[in-house]
Parts: structure tokens; C-alpha cells; sequence
């Protein structure tokens, strides 16, 4: 009797436990570089970079062909990624934030952070936030669902490079910066650190950050989201002592190859703890290279142009996914994109998704059957939209359609002259299929192609009933700047902004 009892609590026990391990949600790390193009990987294809880790992901995980960020720069890009829906909505345009913007990602938008907060998830960012300081730190990550942060709160050639010399310390890096500035800060939840930031030990210390909080998160077996936007690949690069001249790529591949150290401790840290079958891990970046930084920016590899234009190379990006035990390794051509990454969080977790509307679909079919797409299109904005011209690209199916193109000097430099050429409009609309020329050199003819003309029509319907459905939120952008408000760790100082260090 006192053996049957036994083995029928022990059955109890098991299906308790059991159900338990179901019920506890994955665990979310979402790596987000900076200004890095489709070609800028080993495994996408660079012959120089060195990202072993990167590559791991790719290799044992899902990299996709055809994702996508939303805009083809930084803010806009990071509040599509975080909100699922396109930053026109919570008016994350023209251009980005300075470290005097008034505005911010309204504090009415659901982040991942807080739509994965009811669950229990433990959340924190690290790196680059670009979406708002404000007044008295109005719109810094822990105002937008994460717990901790530690990072600078915008770009770091948002200041006067200070401490960016390259290892060794004679070597000076390459071009300007905005001297006129605060030097950069590094902050840790709403309090500055150290101002100017240490850039060569930087890495260090978000490495030790993020891996201390997965370490954490792990022991009190609380699910965690991880957020880390890394400040490389943006200009200007560095890298520290344990990177710099280790690439064969130069200062660009030391600092991205310093990016993918981290990852690497990352996945260490996952596995040491027990929850690297338990976690998805995903990769991409908020936008191409800037290009008019010649060979110490990025590289879109076969993609036409880069930052800062709707042309493939501003917006494809690299996407990796990545989930042992759940994600089968391969390769997909499914179009997805930033967009998607909240819906699909929401779904893997079990988190009710914000009542707004949402431009971002599930793709965990992708992930986990390598099935197909929800997406049929994207919708491509240039930096500074407007309802009048609306969108100036959209990609359907295999099919991209430009109404609009606009170069920028962002991308000038390379010899293709559509880089850098002034606003044009098309009509007809340019089209390329962008299964048989990813570089879109070659426009289709509609001339007796019918096949062409009705697709054609059916796109130009798609345009004008997502356009009908895309209502501008007021531009945060254009509230303006105030100079009181840059982050200075001795507020009463003068003058500033150069008493701005401690
Ligand atoms: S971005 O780069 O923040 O990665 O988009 O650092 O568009 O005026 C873009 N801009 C500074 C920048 C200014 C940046 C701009
Ligand atoms: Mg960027």
C-alpha cells in the first residue's frame, strides 16, 4: 500500500513537473546590430569577417534571405522592432533623435518588454536605445518595460568621440564627430556613469551585463528578454584591446568581430546555465551600411545602395534564428521582418498582444516547421515621409515596386550613381523581381506583358488599402530639441556642454 501510494504521488509529481517544464514560456535574447548590411556576415558571405559565433547561429539555427527592417535608419527602425508596427504610427520620423530631443517612443506604445512584463519576464537592455531621453529621462528603457539598462542612450557620434582613439592609443580614429555636443554617456538604469564613455572598454562591460543577467534570471528561474542593441557596426568604429587588428577586415571587422565576441559569451552563458534549449536567440540589424564611410563602413554585398535609402541595401538585412531542439537548421527565403518579432514572441510565450494595430505577423511557422509566410508585403518609407508622397517602395511577394527613389550621401561613394541621386518619381513605377536580380538592375518591362500589368494593378490595390489604413502619429521628431535636456552628469555645471564629465 505504502508502495502503490508512493508510486501514485510520484506520478503526481511527474506530471506536475512535467507540466511545469511546458508551461514555463522560452526565454528571449534579440541581438540587434547597428548600421551592419546583408553582406557584412561570414555567413552571408564576406570573405574577411571574422564571426565564428554569428556563423554558429546561423549554422545550428534558421537564416533567412528575405528579412527585413522597417526604415533605413536608426529610430524609426528600433521602434518598428520593439512596437510590431511601422514607426510612421508612433511617429518615429523625420530622421532620428539627438541628445536635446524633446520627444520620444510615446509612452503609450506596447514594447516586447511590457507585453511580456504580466508573464513574470524578467527584462533588460544593453547597448544603444535611440528612441528618447526627454525630460528627467522620460523615455529611457525603464520607462518602456525593461527592468534594467545599461548603455548610451543614443549614437555615439552623437558627441565628440571622446576616448574613441583606436588600440593602440596613437592610432586616431577616422573622421568627425559632433564636437559641439556632451561628451557620450554611459548609463546604468536612469543615473550617468561615466561621461565621456570608455569605448574601449565597453564591450567588456555589456558582455558582463548581459551575461550576469541571463546568470540571474536562470537562478531565480524567472524567464527572461534580453535586449541588446550593440553600438557596433556603427561609425565610428572601436574596438578594445582583446579585438583591435585581430580582423583581416580592418577597423570595421575589429569592431564587428568584438560584437560577435560577446554573442559568443552569450551562448556560453546559455549553455552553462541549462537554458539554451529554453531560449531563442535572434539576430538582425536596424538598418544597411553607410556606405560614404568607404572600407571602414558596411557592406550590402549584392544589394543595391545602403543606408538611408528604400533600395534593398537600406533595408534587407541579415536574420538568424536560432533555438536548439526546436528550430531545425536551414536556410529560408520566407519574407519576414522586424515587424514580426513581437507577434512572434507573443506567441511562443503566450502574451496577449497590445490592442492596437499592429503591422507585424506570427512566424513561428517559419521558425518551427520552416513553413510559410504570413507576409505578403513590406512597406518602405524614406526618412522623412509624409502622407502626401506616402510610401516610396513596396515589395510583393518576389516583386519590388519603387514609386519614389532617393540616393543619400549616406551612400554615396560607391560607383552605381542611384546612390546618391536627388528624389525621383516613376510612373509607371520601376518593378524588378527580386528572386532573379536581388540587385535591382534590371527593371521590368510592361510592354506586352500582361501577366506583369495585372500583378501590377494588384499591387497598386495593396498600396491604397494599407495607405487608407496608415494613419502618421504626431512626428515625436519635429517636437523639437531643448539644450537643457542633454544628459549631463553634473547638471549645475558651466559651461556646457563641456563641464559635462565626471
Ligand atoms: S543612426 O545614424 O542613428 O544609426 O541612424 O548616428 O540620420 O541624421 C543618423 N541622421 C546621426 C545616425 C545622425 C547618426 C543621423
Ligand atoms: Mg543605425
Amino acid at each position: 500500500m505504502r508502495h502503490k501510494m508512493n508510486q501514485i504521488t510520484f506520478a503526481f509529481l511527474s506530471v506536475l513537473l512535467f507540466s511545469s517544464c511546458l508551461a514555463s514560456p522560452p526565454n528571449f535574447v534579440l541581438l540587434f546590430a547597428d548600421d551592419l548590411g546583408f553582406g557584412d556576415l561570414g555567413c552571408y558571405g564576406h570573405p574577411t569577417s571574422l564571426t565564428p559565433n554569428l556563423d554558429r547561429l546561423a549554422a545550428e539555427g534558421l537564416r533567412f534571405t528575405d528579412f527585413y527592417s522597417t526604415c533605413a535608419a536608426c529610430s524609426p527602425s528600433r521602434a518598428s522592432l520593439l512596437t510590431g508596427r511601422y514607426h510612421t504610427r508612433s511617429g518615429i520620423y523625420p530622421g532620428v533623435f539627438y541628445p536635446d530631443s524633446i520627444g520620444g517612443l510615446p509612452l503609450n506604445e506596447t514594447t516586447i518588454a511590457e507585453m511580456l512584463k504580466p508573464l513574470g519576464y524578467a527584462t533588460a537592455a544593453v547597448g544603444k536605445w535611440h528612441l528618447g531621453y526627454g525630460a528627467n529621462g522620460t523615455y529611457l528603457p525603464t520607462r518602456q518595460g525593461f527592468d534594467q539598462y545599461l548603455g548610451i542612450p543614443y549614437s555615439h557620434d552623437q558627441g565628440p568621440c571622446h576616448n574613441l582613439t583606436c588600440f593602440p592609443p596613437d592610432v586616431k580614429c577616422f573622421g568627425f564627430c559632433n564636437k559641439d555636443t556632451v561628451a557620450v554617456p554611459l548609463m546604468h538604469n536612469k543615473s550617468i556613469t561615466q561621461q565621456p564613455v570608455h569605448f574601449l572598454d565597453l564591450e567588456r562591460a555589456y558582455s558582463d551585463f548581459a551575461t550576469a543577467f541571463i546568470a540571474a534570471s536562470a537562478q531565480k528561474k524567472q524567464p527572461f528578454f534580453l535586449y541588446y542593441p550593440n553600438h557596433h557596426t556603427h561609425y565610428p568604429q572601436y574596438a578594445g584591446p582583446e579585438t583591435a587588428y585581430q580582423s583581416l577586415r580592418g577597423p570595421y571587422g575589429d569592431a564587428l568581430m568584438e560584437f560577435d565576441s560577446t554573442v559568443g559569451n552569450i551562448l556560453s552563458t546559455l549553455e552553462k546555465t541549462g537554458q539554451i534549449n529554453n531560449t531563442l536567440v535572434f539576430f538582425t540589424s536596424d538598418n544597411g551600411p553607410e556606405l560614404w564611410r568607404m572600407s571602414r563602413g558596411g557592406n550590402a554585398g549584392p544589394l543595391k545602395c545602403g543606408k538611408a535609402t528604400t533600395y534593398e541595401g537600406g533595408v534587407r538585412e541579415p536574420g538568424i534564428a536560432f533555438w536548439p531542439g526546436t528550430i531545425t537548421p536551414g536556410v529560408t527565403h520566407e519574407l519576414a521582418s522586424t515587424l514580426d518579432i513581437l507577434p512572434t514572441f507573443a506567441g511562443l510565450a503566450g502574451a496577449k498582444l497590445p490592442q492596437v494595430q499592429l503591422d507585424g505577423v506570427d512566424m513561428t511557422d517559419i521558425l518551427v516547421k520552416h513553413g510559410m509566410s504570413k507576409r505578403e508585403f513590406m512597406m518602405f518609407y524614406p526618412m522623412n515621409p509624409s502622407e502626401k508622397f506616402g510610401m516610396f517602395a513596396l515589395r510583393f511577394w518576389n516583386y519590388k515596386v519603387h514609386f519614389f527613389t532617393c540616393g543619400s550621401i549616406k551612400s554615396s561613394t560607391t560607383p552605381d550613381r542611384d546612390c546618391d541621386a536627388p528624389l525621383k518619381a516613376h510612373y509607371p513605377p520601376l518593378i524588378f523581381d527580386l528572386d532573379s536580380d536581388p540587385s535591382e538592375n534590371y527593371p521590368l518591362s510592361l510592354v506586352g506583358r500582361p501577366d506583369l500589368q495585372s500583378l501590377l494593378a494588384k499591387i497598386l490595390k495593396v498600396k491604397a488599402q494599407f495607405e487608407a489604413s496608415m494613419v502618421f502619429g504626431e512626428s515625436q521628431i519635429r517636437r523639437g530639441a531643448d539644450p537643457a535636456l542633454v544628459p549631463c552628469c553634473n547638471p549645475q555645471c558651466s559651461p556646457k556642454p563641456s563641464c559635462c564629465q565626471c
